[in-house]
């Protein structure tokens, strides 16, 4: 139902896949919804499709668009990420009024929300970022959303997201996350988390496709078994669907029809170069983008196969195949729990340096439905965070350090097959690196210190007094107190 002379709660600025599904969804829960789009095509399109499933306002200008929604004006931007969402801000913020809201659903960079933020405000008007996951599906049944930006905004936006958001046990899976790009910058590391995810499935996959030997169908039914235990979970679920699916040309597993290259749209790589910008190490996040453009560095991977490499002393796998699947379930809990523990404390590290002040517990519940690492895993992270909300580490949660218990020898020997058996398993086996690194002793990274101070100079700390100290190496080699 379309009604010129309505005020709508929300505007959609942008009307592809992502926005026509996020209007569809406000409509159909009961809010008057303005629509925009810069080619009226779309606008038109949709209503023609949709237009019963609720209150749309139409308009074919953003001048008309600002003055079809109620004050304060609220309008939602889905516009590709980058140079069109510049513009779509400008010739909004030119249009609305002091106190309007504007929103940014797209995959913006935060650094970038930051920048916008501040512009918006200059010009008077709130700015949000919001992430929102869950893919073309999520938007029209519900994502899950993260909002950033000013927490006043938050209150007059709440109620209209948590009306479309996913919800789990009562819950709508929507909260302010924090001020300017907290909002994008959780998402930004959701999908760091979510490659993580999605490569130590494939690697459990290849481990019993390539190593036990069974067939994708077999392995589909491995999947739907164990979406029924600590792993249950979205990915899971689909991975089983996938497997199982025939291609229909052929009738051949769908998974051996499709080119093994993997694509990437750059939010896992931001989350990885911002691990490295702020020195948290998520080997497990940038071990999966590696892998992904590994897997698509087509002419090196063919010159490979057709050169002389060595793959060594290959041995067989001699262990039973139950038991093998039984470790390779452990072996993927445990590089999960690595990966995610590792995003934590990168948004733990990102909201220190930005002063966001996130809370992981929101996290932990916002992404239990609507968004694709959505996970009954995910009720357990919320715990420990109840539990103690400073656990300097997800995995040093006590419910956490007891499961590992169960899943560190299955993890070894997964780790140990996969390099025997000449199977590539990059996140399982850095993963198992970053544990046995984190619980050590001592690191190397004394040897590394005395290297940097015979090199450049660099000093050096002592285990058993302060201060700062530097070897004469090219003289007397005397120990001598820089400060
Ligand atoms: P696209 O990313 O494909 O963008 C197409 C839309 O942008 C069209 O409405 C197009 O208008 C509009 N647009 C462009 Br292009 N340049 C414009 C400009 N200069 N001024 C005004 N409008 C402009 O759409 P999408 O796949 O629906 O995604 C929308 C946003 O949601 C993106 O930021 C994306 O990263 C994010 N997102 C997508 C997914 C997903 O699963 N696809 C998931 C989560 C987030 P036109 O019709 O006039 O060309």
């Amino acid at each position: 139902m379309t009604d010129k002379n309505e005020l709508a709660q929300i505007g959609v600025v942008g009307l592809a896949v992502m926005g026509s599904n996020l209007a569809r969804n406000f409509a159909r829960n009961g809010n008057t919804v303005a629509v925009y789009n810069r080619s009226p095509e779309k606008t038109h399109a949709l209503i023609e499709a949709h237009g019963e499933e609720g209150n749309f306002v139409p308009s074919e200008t953003i001048e008309d668009f600002v003055a079809s929604l109620e004050r304060p004006r609220k309008a939602i931007i889905m516009v590709k990420a980058g140079k069109a969402t510049d513009a779509v801000i400008d010739q909004l913020a030119e249009a609305m009024d002091e106190g309007d809201v504007i929103i940014d659903g797209g995959n913006a960079l935060f650094t970038d929300t930051i920048r916008r933020e501040k512009d918006v405000a200059a010009r008077g008007k709130h700015f949000v970022g919001a992430g929102i996951s869950g893919g073309e599906e999520g938007a029209l049944n519900g994502p899950a959303i993260m909002p950033g930006g000013p927490k006043e905004s938050w209150e007059t936006l709440g109620p209209i997201l948590e009306s479309i958001a996913a919800n789990v046990d009562g819950t709508p899976c929507v909260t302010h996350i924090g001020p300017d790009g907290a909002g994008h910058f959780v998402k930004m590391v959701h999908n760091g988390i979510e490659y993580a995810d999605m490569q130590v499935i494939g690697e459990a996959y290849q481990l019993l496709r390539y190593g036990a030997g069974m067939e994708p169908a077999e392995i589909a039914e491995v999947f739907r078994e164990w979406n029924s235990g600590d792993l249950d979970s979205y990915l899971i679920e689909i991975t089983a669907e996938v497997l199982a699916q025939k291609d229909p040309e052929t009738g051949a597993p769908l998974v051996d029809v499709i080119v093994d290259a993997a694509g990437q749209k750059g939010t896992g790589r931001w989350t990885a170069i911002n691990g490295l910008e702020l020195g948290v190490p998520i080997t497990g996040i940038a071990e999966s983008v590696f892998a992904r453009a590994l897997s698509s560095s087509t002419a090196q991977r063919s010159a490979a196969q057709e050169g002389q490499l060595p793959a060594g002393t290959i041995q067989e796998l001699d262990v039973d195949k139950a038991e093998f699947i039984e470790d390779v379930r452990r072996a993927l809990y445990a590089a999960k729990l690595i990966a995610y523990s590792q995003g934590f404390d990168e948004i733990k590290a990102g909201s220190e340096e930005f002063g966001w002040d996130v809370d992981p517990r929101d996290l932990a519940t916002i992404w239990r439905g609507g968004c694709i690492i959505r996970a009954k895993f995910l009720d357990r992270i919320r715990a420990a965070y109840d539990n103690n909300a400073d656990l300097p580490a997800l995995i040093l949660d006590p419910y956490f350090e007891g499961e590992l218990e169960d899943l560190i020898d299955p993890w070894r020997r997964v780790v140990v097959a996969a390099t025997q058996l000449g199977l590539p398993a990059p996140v399982f086996a850095s993963s198992l690196s970053y544990y046995d690194s984190l619980r050590a002793e001592r690191l190397p990274a004394a040897l590394i210190q005395g290297q940097r101070d015979f090199f450049g100079a660099h000093t050096f700390k002592r285990t058993d007094k302060p201060g700062t100290f530097h070897i004469e190496w090219s003289g007397n080699r005397s120990l001598t107190q820089t400060d």
